[in-house]
């Protein structure tokens, strides 16, 4: 006959079998993981001076925070050990009651530690809140599930009379301060960019100032953090930094117009396709500026009123959100880097977003809109065959 007890014992025995494993496999991934190579997103890797001071503080914040930590668990073990009961010995050790000197200490130190942290802390926010208005400004509007970056190319504080306005990959000129006004169109999101800055959020019908500056031309990549709905988690941001005189070039590129195909050309038909299928959300400039307007700017059809403009599609790196490579990423390390966009296109990739977008990435736009329809997040699926799509594709990577 099996006892309650030795049933119960048994069972106790397997759940702990169960437990042990976990116990041990869960702290380890964490600490591996913890010890991750090559981790493109890592604050504990700044790459340009304003992310440097942060690190800078936190180093000795950190420190402070291991030398309380140490003399409070040793403390805490010493005691533990030094007053434990014997097994001789039922007594209660002496009891005491306060110990004003000790008190007056132990409240004392910390707020001490606490006010130079502080006044580090303030004294790093105030430095790195610092904007010259001189430096080129970038107004970065994040929706869902992308971000869009409207340059202030003459410095007027108007981002409207520029025709300078992308998506998903920032462009940057490197080894100097880039000032940002981060908006938002639908909900909140948060900006951020790991080793060049702090987060900022992104709130409707508010700008919030951030400054980053890349040391080095390079791509810098991030992600939203202020969870925005369906897709916050195929919502990216990259930075391009790039040489000074690149990135003149850059900005002179992006002013022009897009030119139109080559009549009789596959992507000729497919411009035609885009001026008619696509232009209640989406403005080429030069090749459908009237539909797009007649058509409502988008504003009819989505909840943030805007769709990626695409008169320079193929001159960034990514797409949807920075989900997708839309070139070829040469050197396999995950980045399509500056001299890798205008290499090979990813061309399945982009096949397959027009195919069925809300497949590649979750949106909550089940079917072809017409203005006066509920308004979508995200772009919907036309149902669009193989030839078209081709003929799109060809299109698209004509825009550069
Ligand atoms: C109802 C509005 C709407 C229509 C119409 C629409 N799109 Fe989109 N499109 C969007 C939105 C919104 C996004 C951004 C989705 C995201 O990244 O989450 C997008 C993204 C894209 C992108 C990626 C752009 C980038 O830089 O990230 C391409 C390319 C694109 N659309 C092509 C097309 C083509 C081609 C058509 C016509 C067949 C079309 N779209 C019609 C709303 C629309
Ligand atoms: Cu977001």
């Amino acid at each position: 006959m099996t006892s309650r007890r030795a049933r119960a014992g048994r069972a106790g025995s397997t759940t702990r079998r169960r437990v042990t494993p976990l116990a041990v496999v869960m702290p380890l991934v964490l600490l591996l993981g913890a010890c991750a190579k090559d981790a493109p997103q890592d604050t504990l890797d700044p790459a340009g001076p304003i992310a440097r001071s942060i690190d800078n503080l936190w180093n000795g914040v950190f420190l402070i925070a291991v030398v309380v930590f140490v003399l409070v668990e040793f403390g805490t073990l010493a005691l533990v050990a030094r007053f434990r009961r014997r097994r001789d010995d039922d007594d209660l050790p002496t009891q005491t009651h306060g110990n004003p000197k000790l008190e007056i200490a132990w409240t004392l130190l910390p707020a001490v530690v606490l006010a130079v942290v502080g006044f580090f802390t303030l004294r790093t926010l105030f430095d790195i809140n610092e904007r010259d208005d001189d430096d080129l400004t970038v107004q970065v509007v994040g929706q869902q599930w992308w971000w869009e970056f409207a340059y202030d190319t003459d410095g007027d504080g108007d981002f409207t009379d520029e025709p300078v306005l992308t998506a998903n990959d920032l462009v940057v000129p490197a080894g100097v301060d880039v000032n940002l006004d981060i908006m938002s169109n639908d909900v909140i999101h948060s900006f951020w960019i790991p080793r060049l800055n702090g987060k900022k959020d992104a709130v409707p019908g508010r700008t919030h100032p951030l400054r980053i500056n890349a040391d080095e031309p390079g791509t810098y990549v991030g992600q939203c953090t202020e969870f925005c709905g369906l897709s916050h988690g195929y919502m990216r941001q990259r930075v391009v930094a790039l040489p000074a005189d690149e990135f003149d070039a850059w900005l002179e590129a992006q002013q022009e117009d897009a030119e139109a195909p080559p009549e009789g050309t596959p992507a000729a038909a497919g411009a035609e396709l885009f001026t008619t299928q696509c232009s209640g959300c989406h403005l080429a400039r030069g090749i459908n500026d009237d539909e797009f307007e007649a058509q409502g700017n988008g504003e009819e059809l989505l909840v943030s009123g805007n769709a990626p403009d695409l008169t320079h599609f193929a001159s960034r790196g990514t797409f949807a959100g920075a989900i997708f490579d839309l070139w070829v990423d040469q050197d396999g390390d995950g980045i399509v880097e500056a001299d890798e966009i205008g290499g090979e296109l990813n061309r399945s990739a982009l096949e397959a977003w027009l195919r069925n977008p809300p497949a590649e990435k979750p949106m909550s736009a089940p079917h072809v809109p017409e203005p006066g329809d509920d308004k979508v997040r995200g772009m919907p699926n036309f149902n669009l065959q193989e030839e078209p799509i081709d003929q799109l594709v060809d299109f698209l990577v004509t825009l550069d």
